[in-house]
């Protein structure tokens, strides 16, 4: 049984992480009351759940922080090139105090179903502590990568060590000195964990499916002047990180393909950017993810790169990727992981070759041989992109759940409703740039174009907007169409939900870049929102 919540909400937002929190303070500002449900125990999302020893964001922190308040832009101090996750989650939890975002926010509290009343044009959300919210909006704020995934390994119920996922790790301090330590996966999490693992661990072994392509991070302590000439210059930056830059992040602009270098300056250039560290790497060249023969220089020059850090040949070998485009899975960015398997315990097993057969009591069989462990990591990703939305029991017109109606794979008009679903936005979602792009820059154009969205229909009195079958028709095979143009689809990546064994495969984010896709957003909301349905009186209409 579930009990109503008398209080009149506007809008129920899932989720409070970057996205949930931003839309807050808009929604708030239009003068709507806004209820965010939020599962953790407080602010934050992706960076409240990975706390695994050396989690920190992959885009410079100067960048990967909010620009819709130039005050707290010009204000907040970011420590390093890239931030530690603890940092991360201070700055949304000051974002939360600064504009008193906690009061409307319930936290632990787990949202089970969203239920669309079509004669009442209103969303009933029910909740793990057993209340329902009936609002006219619901917001999907619940993150790209949130939803961690352990495999079903045999015997795994047998273990008797501890077992920890890097996605869902624990808030108390965690102490590997003098275990015997196993880590399943080597994803970004993995890459970035082990050789801090590697620190305390008496033993540490990998068990590897499928190597990854990674580049020095090359963090540092931010100097003041660093600092400045962002904060100086934040106006200019910002602009080009949301219209210029296709993953939003700015970066210096290649001009030219790999193929037009003479093969002694491309390695010059690999060199220069391998050097100054991050995932710009892959901005080397404007054709890296487009032509195999370009990527394939790219790829070369990283396997030789591991060749020479690690010292021995079948380890290097094992390392080295072979079966996917660099790029086509997010390139990870380390600091002295391939180094790492330089230590005399440190130990790669290669699972590819020999899968984990069962997990015993104190070790892990592969190959015939047991590598014992006392404390097992797994950092086996997330069900990415669909897998939050899919544990919530939703249901839009007709009874349709979203679920079925995504069971060959998500459709979305512009990432951001799905037909069917009326009043049902999602931030980020799949067929938006989303993952592919710095998530800040397209969280805040999400959250901007939604709120005026709102807007416009409160200002004309419109009750209801929904995407209309045909312009999400059109807008899933753009999407795919410029998918198709690229390398991507090559990987068996959880771009393609293919890590998940049984979900469809189909590429999810939307690779057009963030300044083009902003700008079919603005044109879309200009011409009165084409392609949406709304409705003012009892009937929708084609907008
Ligand atoms: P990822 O990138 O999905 O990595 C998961 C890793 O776990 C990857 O190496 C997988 O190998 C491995 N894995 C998953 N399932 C299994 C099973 N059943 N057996 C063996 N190995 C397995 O997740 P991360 O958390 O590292 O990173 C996610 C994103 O967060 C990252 O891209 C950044 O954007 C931030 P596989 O490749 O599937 O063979």
């Amino acid at each position: 049984p579930v009990s109503h919540q008398n209080a009149r909400i506007d809008v129920v937002v899932v989720g409070a992480g970057f996205a949930g929190l931003y839309l807050l303070y808009k929604l708030r500002g239009l003068g709507l009351a806004v209820k965010v449900f939020e599962q953790g125990g407080d602010v934050g999302g992706t960076w409240y759940w990975n706390r695994y020893p050396g989690a920190r964001c992959d885009v410079e922190s100067m960048q990967y922080s909010f620009s819709f308040d130039d005050k707290l832009q010009q204000e907040w101090d970011w420590s390093e090139r890239y931030a530690p996750q603890p940092e991360i989650l201070r700055y949304a939890g000051h974002v939360a105090d600064r504009y008193d975002l906690r009061k409307d926010i319930q936290f632990n509290t787990t949202v089970k179903s969203a239920v669309f009343d079509e004669r009442a044009n209103r969303w009933t959300v029910t909740t793990s502590d057993g209340q329902a919210t009936i609002a006219q909006h619901v917001v999907l704020a619940t993150g790209c990568l949130s939803n961690a995934r352990t495999p079903e390994f045999r015997g795994m119920k047998d273990f008797k060590g501890k077992v920890y996922h890097t996605g869902n790790w624990p808030h108390e301090p965690v102490d590997f000195t003098g275990l015997r330590v196993g880590v399943i996966g080597t994803g970004s999490s993995a890459i970035q964990s082990i050789p801090l693992i590697a620190e305390q661990a008496s033993q540490l072994t990998v068990f590897q499916r499928t190597a990854n392509f990674s580049v020095p991070a090359r963090n540092a302590p931010l100097t003041d002047d660093e600092r400045k000439s962002f904060r100086d210059n934040y106006p200019e930056i910002r602009r080009q990180a949301r219209e210029d830059f296709k993953n939003g992040i700015v970066q210096p602009i290649p001009d030219r393909g790999a193929l037009d270098d003479p093969e002694h300056e491309r390695r010059e250039k690999y060199h220069a950017r391998w050097t100054s560290g991050g995932l710009t790497f892959m901005g080397v060249y404007n054709n890296l993810v487009l032509d195999q023969r370009s990527n394939d220089t790219a790829a070369d020059f990283i396997r030789e790169r591991i060749s020479e850090i690690v010292s021995d040949p079948e380890t290097a070998r094992l390392l080295q990727p072979i079966d996917h485009p660099v790029g086509s899975k997010r390139i990870c960015v380390d600091t002295d992981y391939y180094a790492t398997f330089n230590r005399p315990h440190v130990t790669l097993v290669d699972i590819k070759a020999h899968p984990i057969e069962q997990i015993l009591p104190y070790a892990l069989r592969t190959g015939g041989k047991d590598y014992e462990v006392d404390a097992l990591v797994l950092a086996t990703g997330f069900d990415a992109m669909t897998g939050s939305v899919a544990k919530i029991d939703i249901r839009g017109r007709g009874g349709q759940t979203l679920n079925d109606k995504w069971s060959e794979g998500p459709r979305t008009y512009l990432g951001l409703m799905s037909a069917g679903f009326p009043n049902l936005f999602i931030v980020t979602g799949p067929g938006s740039p989303s993952v592919l792009s710095n998530m800040i820059v397209s969280i805040e154009q999400h959250v901007d174009w939604i709120t005026d969205c709102v807007a416009y229909m409160r200002d004309r009195g419109a009750e209801v907007i929904e995407a209309t079958r045909s312009a999400e028709d059109k807008w899933v095979a753009h999407v795919n169409e410029v998918a198709a143009g690229t390398l991507y689809p090559q990987a068996n990546s959880w771009y393609m939900g293919a890590n998940i064994p049984g979900k469809p495969q189909i590429f999810m984010p939307y690779i057009g870049g963030v300044g083009v896709y902003r700008q079919i957003c603005n044109d879309i909301a200009a011409k009165d929102y084409e392609g949406f349905a709304m409705t003012v009186g009892a009937r929708p209409k084609e907008a």
